[in-house]
């Protein structure tokens, strides 16, 4: 009888041994994780990091995980800062890695070690949606065919992509290789070279546009907006632009239903907030800021809807969904669409000197919201020094993949400075932004050259050999330049930086 109870204690104890184990192990699966990345969005366009056009959603996601107040991107611009988060190299070290064309082709090597190679490689499913603009192809691309290599020669299982940039041609979605919708009849062409078609363009018929431009942006008309470079055809494929982020929502959506069973990573590429801002009639007039500003409503109505499906899913505890920006923010971009007009007391790039194209401050100082809460404490927040550049290695970590020697070369495993485990990050940083700049601690040197200032691509200082030297502890805003009472520091910041190049 006391032997067949003992024995019944056992069995008791093994079986919720077991039990308790079987529910400890989803926390030590490795995480989803989701990657929003917003295009143009400066530090401070988010409500949470002192922005005056409302973000509810962005600032629960802050209020549920950790607001990073030193998180950087590797550019000023797109291109390259897109470049370096998916290779976990400076731009610099790639050919072609400025702002592309629409037609360019494939700019990551194929086959080459990615962030998402590496997630693959680990066992997660990937996969790409919305803005690309790394090019695809590897000669002249055919609309009409199957357009390959692009993301899955990278490590992507599943794409649904604008190629470039809204206000690039073609204006059409590119999904697993095919334009999508494509009418086989009307067949699409491409040029940034001479004129083809004969349709209309911005330049000769401004009347016919919905948003006037006020640099470049003045070829061929699609949906009422004229775009840098001429298509022809594919008049059914092309892209409704107050749709956009409804289509690639639905499709960021789409991807976390159909991989909810296992790991996956999703990078959403929103195009939200570059130009042409033309949001949905949701969102249009709704902050007071403009279309700017309405697209920023949009995009975090975006962040809302993923977040929504995470938690119908069960999948908010152990997701890592991390919000960025490619850039520091702009305002007149190449359309009149009063962004500066109507900007009020917003201040896109806060504290920060400059935005977008900028060695200073604003270019790549972006707000960088990191949520997971089986690891990260609610409501925290980090002024460690992080920067895209790491996530490659960081995120392939952390799911347990192994990163080779002579691999992700620039990237280094900062995974507990991105959590927040880690107060202080990297000890220095190297930017680009047409030239370099480099961050080390409290120091910010920005190498010679012109240098654009203020929030738009045409308004630029000079900075003279040396360069120039910011304490950023005394002087945030980089409006004192200490480089000549400094010049031992200036030095070995400059060989620091050659380094890094030579690296
Ligand atoms: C510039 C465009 C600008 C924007 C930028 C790329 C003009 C005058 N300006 O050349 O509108 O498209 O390229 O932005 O055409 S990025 O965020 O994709 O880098
Ligand atoms: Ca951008």
């Amino acid at each position: 009888m006391r032997n067949d109870r003992s024995l019944s204690v056992m069995l008791l104890t093994a079986v919720s041994l077991l039990f308790a184990m079987a529910c400890q192990a989803p926390a030590a699966d490795p995480p989803n994780i989701v990657l929003i990345y917003g295009d143009d969005v400066g530090y401070g366009d988010v409500a949470c990091y002192g922005g005056s056009i409302a973000t509810p959603n962005l600032d629960q996601l802050a209020a549920e995980g950790l607001r990073h107040t030193d998180a950087h991107c590797s550019a000023a611009t797109c291109t390259p800062s897109r470049y370096a988060l998916l290779t976990g190299s400076y731009a610099f070290r790639g050919k072609r890695t400025g702002i592309q064309p629409g037609n360019a082709n494939l700019i990551i090597q194929p086959k080459s070690a990615t962030l998402p190679e590496r997630l693959k490689s680990a066992g997660y499913t990937t996969g790409v949606v919305g803005k690309w603009h790394l090019g695809l192809g590897d000669g002249p691309i055919d609309w009409n065919g199957k357009i390959t290599p692009g993301p899955e020669s990278i490590g992507f299982d599943y794409h649904f992509l604008i190629p470039a940039t809204g206000d690039r041609v073609p204006c059409v979605y590119v999904e697993q290789g095919r334009v999508v919708d494509l009418a086989p009849a009307d067949p699409i062409e491409v040029s940034y070279g001479k004129r083809i078609g004969d349709a209309p363009i911005g330049k000769e018929r401004p009347d016919l546009l919905k948003m006037q431009v006020t640099h470049g942006h003045d070829r061929t008309i699609v949906n009422g907006i004229s775009r840098i470079g001429y298509m022809t055809g594919g008049e059914q494929a092309r892209w409704v632009d107050e749709d956009m982020a409804d289509v690639i929502t639905s499709q960021a959506v789409k991807f976390i239903e159909r991989n909810k069973e296992k790991p996956f990573f999703l990078y959403f590429a929103s195009h939200d907030i570059h130009v042409p801002r033309v949001p949905h009639s949701r969102f249009a007039g709704t902050t007071g800021h403009g279309p700017r500003g309405d697209a920023m409503a949009q995009l975090d109505w975006c962040v809302g809807e993923v977040m929504k499906t995470l938690k119908q899913h069960g999948l908010e505890e152990n997701t890592l969904v991390i919000f960025s920006s490619d850039n520091g923010p702009v305002l007149d971009d190449g359309y009149a669409d009063q962004a500066n007009e109507l900007l009020g007391d917003h201040r896109p790039a806060a504290d920060w000197r400059a935005g977008k194209y900028s060695k200073f401050e604003g270019g790549t100082r972006v707000p960088t919201i990191v949520r997971w809460p089986a690891r990260i404490p609610a409501n925290t927040t980090s002024d460690a020094l992080v920067g895209q550049i790491d996530w490659a290695h960081s995120l392939a970590s952390l799911a347990g993949a192994s990163v080779e020697e002579g691999t992700l070369v620039d990237s280094l495993d900062q995974l507990p400075a991105l959590l927040g485990e880690d107060s202080s990050g990297r000890t220095y940083l190297a930017e680009e932004a047409n030239g370099l700049s480099l961050r080390q601690g409290q120091w910010k040197y920005v190498t010679p050259g012109r240098v654009t200032d203020k929030l738009g691509p045409w308004n630029r200082v000079k900075v003279t050999p040396p360069g120039a030297l910011y304490d950023l502890a005394s002087d945030p805003q980089e409006q004192t330049d200490v480089a000549s009472e400094n010049a031992e520091r200036v030095e070995q910041m400059q060989s620091l930086l050659e380094r890094i190049k030579q690296q």
